[in-house]
């Protein structure tokens, strides 16, 4: 029987230039970029009713940005810079949703944005060299460009445990957090999963609720954000300082403006390393990872030292030393999973209404209607909140039906993990570019320094072919190929191997395992795009 809602919107189509997918702090910005510098006709599709992305999405209590806001922000508008202020070191997330609506004003982009719509499909028309996107609504669009600004992180993970549809109290996914917010007044609330997330809401949740109890499977090291107020001298100095404090996030490893350290953690005395562990402690937030020696991430022993010192400030702030053990991370190097950043996580467990379940040694068994039910027995709750994750850099890009030339799905092209190459394409799929792909530093840099740098790269291309004539681009399979190759082979020289973590797919049953992001650090993954551009696009293929 022909579908007469589909034959409708096949005839009815609309030929734009390009269709961006996600209007978050990458969608808005390649939206300016393409629109407004290129003069390209773009279309953006969001599936949320609002823009912000992430900051959309994820507004569970505590949510708040772990990197300062005055580098977590948009460098592409000195205007912007200049009359934005933030209130606080780490804004929770209805400012940064607020910044973001403003870029989304202040640039007038909403006219070209369509809200509450899910792009469905992008298929690749090998024989009119353009990509047809369709949405759920059934708008179908004609492009030359696809650009995906999907997120690294927004493909909730809520984990199948069973039983979890006959529980009768309420459950959320700390990444879906309902609008209205939630009154966790009077009621016992189980929360599963203490990454960055879990961390941040578990105080929060604590302070409002009956009774709290985390199930931990995996303890993780935090360091404490000592978030603060900005005062308006501060602030008169981040104003005038903006252009270099850009520049060296521009520069350093992970896209923050601290000045990197040479020196190794095994080079100075025991002294002296436990000083600057303090001095860093007491200032709080990434500096400890980035900041404090140049070797964590890549030497066993000078992690451990790191290590030891965050499991001995644990040590000394829970009071019960079975808890305080609980707590200790001792199955993965520092910072080999995401370091979160927190306020008042560890001191929470001390609080006569928290109390901490570790589902390794008992592991949850089924979630029943009155509550979860581990090895040792039944947690009676009313409402469970799923601080689980996400299916990490590849789930938001596999949920939207993609096929590249010839039909070929990115499901089967991906189906033993990510292959890119810089993150940027995927040989088979022309004109379709992610912006922070798998294969680039992406979410081990500051985020907004690594989607402007993938904007910027990705507007340049089309200019340069647009200059020439050139409809097509395509990664060539031997550079993706190589790339591929390159990528796990810098992860394989450092610590980071050696968690189980969202960077290599082990946080989804069933993933393959396979190292996403690039961790050679920004200032080489830079140097490698520029010159690949410079080089006339090495290793894409062009053509007219
Ligand atoms: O997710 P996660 P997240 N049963 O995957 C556990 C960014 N972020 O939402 O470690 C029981 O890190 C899992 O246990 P384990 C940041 O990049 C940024 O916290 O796999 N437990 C883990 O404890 C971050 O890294 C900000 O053993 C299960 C937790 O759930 C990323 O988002 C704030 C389970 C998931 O931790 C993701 O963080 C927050 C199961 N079946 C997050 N499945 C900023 O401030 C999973 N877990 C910018």
């Amino acid at each position: 029987m022909p579908d007469p809602q589909k034959n409708q919107a096949d005839a009815d189509f609309q030929r734009l230039d390009a269709v961006v997918i996600g209007a978050g702090f990458a969608g808005l910005y390649a939206l300016y970029r393409l629109r407004d510098v290129l003069g390209l006709d773009v279309r953006v599709y969001e599936t949320g009713d609002g823009v912000g992305g992430t900051w959309y999405w994820n507004r569970y209590p505590g949510a708040r940005c772990d990197s300062e806001s005055f580098y977590y922000s948009y460098s592409f508008s000195e205007e912007l810079e200049q009359e934005w202020e933030w209130t606080s070191k780490y804004p929770e997330q209805p400012e940064i949703l607020s910044y973001l609506n403003h870029v989304a004003d202040r640039f007038d982009l909403r006219r070209d944005i369509r809200l509450a719509t899910k792009v469905a499909s992008a298929t690749f028309d090998e024989t009119q060299g353009l990509w047809d996107v369709r949405t759920e609504h059934g708008e179908r669009v004609l492009c030359q460009f696809v650009i995906t600004a999907v997120g690294c992180l927004s493909a909730a993970n809520v984990p199948d445990i069973p039983g979890r549809d006959s529980f009768e109290g309420d459950w959320y996914h700390t990444g879906a957090w309902p609008k209205e917010g939630v009154d966790f007044s009077g009621k016992r609330v189980g929360l599963i999963g203490t990454g960055s997330t879990g961390i941040q809401a578990t105080p929060e949740i604590a302070a409002q609720a009956e009774h709290l109890t985390v199930f931990q499977r995996t303890p993780n090291f935090t360091v404490p954000a000592r978030n603060a107020k900005l005062s308006p001298e501060q602030w008169a100095e981040i104003k005038q300082n903006y252009r270099a404090i850009r520049k060296k996030t521009r520069e350093t490893h992970a896209g923050f403006p601290y000045t990197p350290t040479q020196r190794s953690a095994l080079a100075v005395s025991d002294e002296e390393r436990q000083a600057i562990y303090e001095q860093l402690w007491e200032e709080g937030g990434f500096k400890f990872m980035w900041g404090s020696f140049s070797d964590i991430m890549v030497d066993r022993d000078a992690n451990h030292t790191a290590a030891e010192f965050i499991r001995s400030k644990i040590r000394e702030m829970v009071d019960d030393p079975e808890v305080a053990e609980k707590l200790c991370p001792t199955d993965h190097p520092y910072g080999s999973k995401r370091p979160p950043i927190d306020t008042n996580y560890y001191v929470t467990f001390n609080r006569d209404n928290v109390t901490l379940v570790d589902i390794k040694e008992s592991p949850i068994v089924e979630i029943t209607p009155k509550g979860v039910r581990t090895q040792d027995g039944e947690y009676e709750l009313d409402t469970i909140v799923f601080a689980t994750g996400f299916d990490a850099m590849t789930g938001s890009l596999l949920r939207i039906d993609i096929c590249g030339a010839g039909g070929v799905p990115l499901a089967e092209k991906w189906e033993a993990g990510p292959r890119t190459y810089l993150g940027l394409q995927i040989a088979g799929f022309p004109n379709l570019f992610t912006i922070t792909g798998p294969g680039s530093p992406s979410v081990l840099l500051n985020m907004p320094v690594a989607i402007e740098q993938h904007v910027d790269w990705i507007s340049g291309c089309i200019e340069h072919m647009r200059e020439r004539g050139l409809t097509r681009i395509e990664a060539s399979e031997e550079a993706e190929d190589a790339w591929v190759e390159h990528v796990n082979e810098v992860a394989k020289q450092t610590l980071f191997y050696e968690a189980k973590s969202w960077y290599l797919g082990a946080n989804v049953p069933g993933k393959p395992r396979v190292f996403m992001p690039y961790v050679a650090g920004q200032p080489l993954y830079r140097e490698r795009c520029e010159a690949v551009a410079k080089a006339g696009y090495e290793g894409f293929e062009l053509s007219a």
